[in-house]
C-alpha cells in the first residue's frame, strides 16, 4: 500500500510542487480544491488524473478549511498517513482589506483540520504552513526561539495556527509540526506577490505589452528562497522520528529594490524608466526586515537551499519572457484562423 497524504491548498504555488513531490515518491495524493465559479486548477493540470482513470494516485475533492464538518468526513473517508495544511488566504495585504476572512481561513481552519483529525480518530501527522510573518517587527535574523509579533491580520492569524499546532501536539500527543517557511517564489508564484509581480512585468514591457510597473515599498528585506526546495522540507518534517518546529530560509537578505534591479537588469532594461511609486501598494504597518536562520532545519533534517536570490530572479524572469512569447504565438494563431 502507498502512503497516503492529503493537502489543503494544493492548487496553490507550494501546493502544486508538493503534489509533484510527493507522486514521485510513489505516494497516492488526495487534494482539497474550494469551489470556483472559474478553473482554479491552472498548477496542478498537467498532473490531473480523471474520475474515470483506473488506479487514480492524484484526487481531487471540494472542500474549504472554513467547513469544519467537510473536513471531519473527508478525514474519515481518506484516512491519509500524512496531512498537508497549506490552504489559506496568503496574500498579506489582502488580509487589511479581509481580516475577518483572514482569521477563519488562516487561523481557524487550521484548528478546524486539526479538530477534524481527532475527531475522526485518524492516526496522522500533519503539517502546518507557518510564516516568517509571524516574526513581524522581531529583529533579525530569526530563529525558532525568536518570540513573534505580528504586523498584519495574516501574521496574526498564522501565530494563532501555529500555537493551535503546538496545543494539539502537547494535548493529545499528535505528530504536528509547525515549517515556519520564509518567503519562497518560482514561476508559479501568484502574481500579486512583489516578486512575481516584478518579473511579470519585466517580461511584459520586454515586449512591449507594458511601459511602467507601480510598486510600494522598495526598502523593505526579505530573505527569498525558492519554493520546490521548500516543499521538501516540509516533508522531511513529517518522516522525522520527532515532531518538532523548524525555520526554513536561506539566510540570505535582499531588499525588493536589490530584487527589482536584478530582475529588469537580467533582460536588459532599466528599472529606473519604468518602475514608478504608489502608496497604494504600502501596508499600514509593514514589516522592515526578515532574515532566516535555518540552522535546525539543516543540523536535523539535512536540509538547505541552492538557489539564492538573484540566481531565483532570473530564472522566474526566463519563465515569464517565456510565458509571454507563448500568449503572444498562441495570439497570433487565434488571428490567423
Ligand atoms: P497560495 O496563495 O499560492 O495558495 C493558497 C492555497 O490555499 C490555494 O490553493 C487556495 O485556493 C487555498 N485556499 C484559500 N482559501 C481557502 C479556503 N477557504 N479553503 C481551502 N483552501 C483555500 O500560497 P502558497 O502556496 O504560496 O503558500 C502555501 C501556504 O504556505 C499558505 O498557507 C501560506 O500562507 C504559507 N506560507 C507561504 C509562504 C510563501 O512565501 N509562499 C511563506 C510562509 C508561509 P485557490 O487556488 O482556490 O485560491
Ligand atoms: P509578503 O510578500 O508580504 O512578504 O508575504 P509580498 O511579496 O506580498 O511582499 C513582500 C514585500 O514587498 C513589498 N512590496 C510589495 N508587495 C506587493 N505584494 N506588491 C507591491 O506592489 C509591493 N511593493 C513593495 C511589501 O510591502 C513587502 O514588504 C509573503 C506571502 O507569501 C505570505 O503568505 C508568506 O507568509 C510570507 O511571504 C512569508
Amino acid at each position: 500500500m502507498s502512503t497516503c497524504a492529503l493537502i489543503t491548498g494544493v492548487t496553490g504555488q507550494d501546493g502544486s510542487y508538493l503534489a509533484e513531490l510527493l507522486l514521485s515518491k510513489g505516494y497516492t495524493v488526495h487534494g482539497l480544491v474550494r469551489r470556483s465559479s472559474s478553473f482554479n486548477t491552472e498548477r496542478i493540470d498537467h498532473i490531473y488524473q480523471g474520475p474515470q482513470e483506473a488506479n487514480r494516485s492524484f484526487v481531487l475533492h471540494h472542500a474549504d478549511l472554513a467547513d469544519g464538518v467537510a473536513l471531519v468526513n473527508l478525514l474519515r473517508d481518506i484516512r491519509p498517513d500524512e496531512v498537508y495544511n497549506l490552504g489559506a488566504q496568503s496574500h498579506v495585504r489582502v488580509s487589511f482589506d479581509a481580516p475577518l476572512y483572514t482569521g477563519d481561513v488562516t487561523g481557524l481552519g487550521a484548528l478546524r483540520l486539526l479538530e477534524a483529525i481527532r475527531a475522526s480518530g485518524v492516526r496522522t501527522r500533519i503539517y502546518q504552513a507557518s510564516s516568517s510573518e509571524m516574526f513581524g517587527s522581531a529583529p533579525p535574523p530569526q530563529n525558532e526561539l525568536t518570540p513573534f509579533h505580528p504586523r498584519s491580520p495574516y501574521g496574526a492569524a498564522k501565530v494563532y495556527a501555529y500555537w493551535a499546532t503546538v496545543n494539539y501536539r502537547e494535548a493529545y500527543g499528535m505528530f504536528a509540526v509547525n515549517g515556519i517557511l520564509f518567503n519562497h517564489e518560482s514561476p508559479r508564484r501568484g502574481e500579486t506577490f512583489v516578486t512575481r509581480k516584478v518579473t511579470r512585468a519585466v517580461a511584459r514591457i520586454k515586449a512591449g505589452l507594458q511601459d511602467r510597473l507601480y510598486l510600494g515599498n522598495l526598502d523593505a528585506v526579505r530573505d527569498w528562497g525558492y519554493a520546490p526546495e521548500y516543499v521538501e522540507a516540509m516533508w522531511r518534517m513529517l518522516q522525522h522520528d520527532e515532531p518538532s518546529d523548524y525555520v526554513v530560509a536561506t539566510g540570505v537578505p535582499a531588499t525588493v529594490r536589490q530584487f527589482v534591479d536584478t530582475a529588469f537588469a537580467h533582460a536588459g532594461l532599466d528599472a529606473g524608466e519604468h518602475v514608478r511609486y504608489d502608496p497604494k501598494y504600502e501596508r499600514p504597518s509593514e514589516v522592515d526586515a526578515l532574515i532566516g536562520d535555518a540552522s535546525k532545519a539543516r543540523d536535523v533534517l539535512g536540509w538547505k537551499p541552492t538557489v539564492l536570490v538573484d540566481e531565483l530572479a532570473r530564472i522566474m524572469v526566463d519563465a515569464d519572457v517565456r510565458l509571454v512569447e507563448e500568449q503572444l504565438a498562441g495570439a497570433a494563431v487565434r488571428i490567423d484562423r
